[in-house]
């Protein structure tokens, strides 16, 4: 595939709902959007860096540098035998994943269009229907939330994801466990504890919770293995798996039980197939995390999670619960079941709805081949 043209666009996107986590509240996205046009056919990615540095150091306006500035004048103009080879470019500059991410993916669907195949099938996938759960924000009231889980429950989603923090933790999941007995529950720290909470932490193993998700420090695989040594409960780690040999490191350490891959936070769709596989091969189980992604970042969700190793409900739910109107059609729709149904259209197989996207941006770059 030759690289011939890639434009950057900036939309802003309202949620629904505030989304509260233990490092701050959203209320707007400014999502970047990638279009790659890989011999005339356009594929698409979506940035899911967050607006400010406090899931991981990335930002929407440092992917936006990035992209504009070093990666996408490295790969317009090349080409690549596949999508597979356009990290081996980026591999130069260090770190910024979701901005490369954002690249590699709509190269992954430009070339799953060209064959006329599904993103799905192009990387492999082998699952049809996937198990969704939802992720919920910290809630100020205990009765508000306990009211949003029974929605949820109500709309079929199969698995309930807390988020907490100190002095939102015990309390809040001892009245949920309360309430729901048999849900399938866990919670997510974002990296909000350290080990001097491990008297806290201790406390949640009571609740009979699938994990714990990433409750000590963002960049620290080490002491989380000294966590897992005194807890009953898997830890999931998040924000401490940007690569393969991360996800080794931590396995290896014995310092999570279940992995969370976001397609982002580990720069794109080759990353994640092999720390799938690497998994898989290990026995640990591995879900799709989300980043408030629109549909773009949505779809490319879907498709890795169709891998074989995904057993895990993922936080890949309904565009409805996101956005007013997303940008691709149809939306992202579960089933009763709390199931999504992988689309078997080409590329990510949904369409993206180019004029809504063109009224929304607020500013765009195009980098063109100058033969
Ligand atoms: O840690 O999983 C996380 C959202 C923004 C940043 C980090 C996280 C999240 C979520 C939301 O949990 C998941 C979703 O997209 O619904
Ligand atoms: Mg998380």
């Amino acid at each position: 595939m030759k690289i011939e043209k890639i434009v950057l666009r900036e939309i802003p996107m309202k949620l629904k709902q505030p989304f509260e986590t233990s490092f701050g509240i959203t209320h707007h996205r400014r999502i970047v959007l990638v279009e790659l046009i890989a011999d005339g056919i356009s594929g698409w990615g979506e940035v899911t860096a967050t607006e400010g540095p406090y899931y991981n150091s990335e930002t929407t306006d440092t992917a936006w540098h990035v992209i504009c500035d070093f990666l996408a004048p490295a790969l317009v103009g090349k080409c690549f035998d596949s999508a597979k080879s356009l990290a081996t470019v980026m591999t130069s500059v260090r770190g910024h994943e979701m901005a490369k991410a954002a690249l590699e993916n709509a190269a992954w669907d430009a070339e799953a269009r060209y064959r006329n195949i599904s993103l799905q099938a192009l990387l492999g996938g082998t699952q049809q229907s996937l198990p969704s759960g939802v992720s919920l924000g910290i809630y100020e009231n205990a009765d508000a939330l306990l009211d949003r889980i029974a929605l949820e429950l109500i709309a079929g989603y199969r698995r309930i994801k807390l988020k907490i923090k100190p002095g939102r933790d015990v309390c809040i999941v001892r009245a949920v466990r309360n309430a729901f007995p048999n849900v399938a529950l866990t919670v997510d720290a974002n990296s909000a504890y350290t080990l001097e909470d491990l008297p806290t932490l201790k406390q949640l193993d009571e609740f009979g919770l699938d994990y714990i998700e990433q409750p000590l420090s963002w960049n620290e695989i080490y002491q989380h293995a000294e966590l897992q040594r005194q807890l009953h409960t898997p830890i999931c780690l998040d924000e401490c798996i940007h690569s393969l040999r991360d996800a080794q490191a931590a396995v290896e350490m014995r310092a999570c039980g279940v992995i969370n891959i976001k397609l982002g936070r580990v720069s794109g769709h080759t990353e994640a197939r092999k720390i799938e596989e690497y998994s898989r091969q290990k026995g640990i189980p591995v879900w799709c995390g989300g980043m408030l992604e629109a549909g773009i970042g949505r779809a490319h969700n879907i498709a890795m999670s169709s891998l074989p190793g995904f057993v895990m409900p993922g936080d890949v739910s309904a565009s409805s619960r996101y956005w007013d109107e997303d940008i691709i059609e149809p939306e992202v729709t579960v089933t009763p079941q709390g199931t999504i149904t992988v689309p078997q259209g080409p590329g990510i197989g949904f369409q993206v709805k180019r004029e809504l996207i063109e009224r929304l941006t607020v500013r765009s770059r195009e980098f063109l081949f100058a033969s």
